[in-house]
């Protein structure tokens, strides 16, 4: 049976769905049937029915598989998350998730299971805050990548950092347009060539969470998809984190950024990015000169200041107030949200 995406039982459902099971006819395709899913070692010797994977239920199966390509750093982000989102025990129905366009915005949208708005090129953070003004008790988290969120999206980036809106936001940095071939981003490497910068790359990048920590913002982190359980730790940091919280999370795209780097597989990006990040507490005593080429990784900004959305709620409670008293006769509509304390 198929629900259709607005039917309130579709999440249900879909959580409650089994891979389907291996047959006589040998095991079925890849994706939700694919027959390692969900296998445990033992499983794999006595050749049992696959039994189900603990985070399939957050992802929308009846899409699977995702469209990356092998290799690609999306699956690891998205693993991260749903695994982030399982140890809190966050209910799904509880969370908006918006994206941009490019191939890590697909990660949320359309493959993890909630309510999804996958917007228009680089304006995923400004729906996200229009998202979050009007319904400020939902979870609301952007997943898309550094050319959507810091380069044609930047400027919204950067606001929503400066107002400390509370939105959680992780930006994939492949350090490249990856969807459309390969271009060079706002985040491409000092150097190196891409198919719009095919001699070699004469820009410097953006260090983008400095950037953002400089903006605001009351947590800020980098990880890369190497450190793939510190990943998932911060971002169940970032999620709980009250205010704009962000993490850029350093990834591999074997094919649009490999192809022109002489890295063209996963796992010799994945070296790269082990070899060339620096955790943050080994950085004392270093300049900017000897970090320019390197990725310093773990929480590089952690604040509490206050947050927009609380800020407007109270400016309206207190300009209401002020107008009841001047105009006692006016009919009293109750306010939308609640001022936490
Ligand atoms: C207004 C607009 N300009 C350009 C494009 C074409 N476009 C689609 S995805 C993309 C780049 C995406 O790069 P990034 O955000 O880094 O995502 P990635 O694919 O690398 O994960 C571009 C330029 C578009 N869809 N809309
Ligand atoms: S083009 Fe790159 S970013 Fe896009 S799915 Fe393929 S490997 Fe991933
Ligand atoms: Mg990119």
């Amino acid at each position: 049976m198929r629900y259709e995406l607005n039917d309130p039982d579709y999440y249900s459902a879909m959580q409650a769905a089994d891979p389907a099971p291996v047959t006589e006819d040998g095991p079925p395709g890849y994706g939700i049937d694919d027959p390692l899913a969900g296998l445990l070692p033992e499983d794999l010797v006595t050749r049992k029915p696959p039994v189900k994977h603990p985070l399939l239920k957050y992802l929308r199966q009846e899409i699977m598989p995702t469209t990356f390509c092998v290799g690609c750093g999306g699956g690891t982000v998205l693993n991260a998350f749903a695994a982030a989102i399982d140890a809190m025990k966050v209910d799904p129905k509880k969370i908006i998730c918006v994206t941009g366009i490019g191939c890590s915005s697909w990660i949320p949208s359309p493959y993890f299971l909630c309510d999804t708005l996958h917007t228009t090129h680089g304006r995923a953070v400004a729906f996200a805050t229009g998202v979050k003004v009007m319904k400020p008790d939902m979870k609301v988290i952007v997943i898309a990548g550094d050319g959507d969120l810091a380069g044609i999206g930047g400027n919204h980036l950067i606001h929503a950092a400066r107002r400390n809106i509370d939105l959680t936001v992780f930006l994939v940095n492949n350090f490249i347009y990856g969807m459309t071939g390969g271009q060079v981003s706002p985040a491409t490497p000092f150097g190196v060539k891409t198919t719009t910068s095919p001699y070699k790359n004469v820009e410097h990048p953006f260090k983008i969470a400095d950037l953002v920590a400089a903006a605001g913002g009351n947590y800020v982190a980098r990880w890369t998809t190497y450190h793939a359980f510190q990943l998932m730790e911060s971002m169940q940091y970032a999620l709980g984190k009250k205010g704009f919280s962000f993490i850029e999370i350093m990834s591999q795209c074997p094919v649009s950024y490999g192809k022109m780097t002489g890295m063209s597989d996963g796992v010799s990006i994945l070296h790269m990015l082990n070899d060339n990040s620096i955790h943050i507490d080994e950085t004392a005593g270093m300049s900017e000169d000897d970090l320019e080429d390197k990725m310093v990784i773990g929480k590089l900004v952690e604040r509490n200041r206050s947050e927009l959305g609380d800020g407007l709620l109270a400016l309206n409670a207190e300009r209401r107030e002020i107008l009841m008293k001047k105009f006692p006769d006016a009919v009293a509509t109750e306010p939308r949200g609640k001022v936490e304390a």
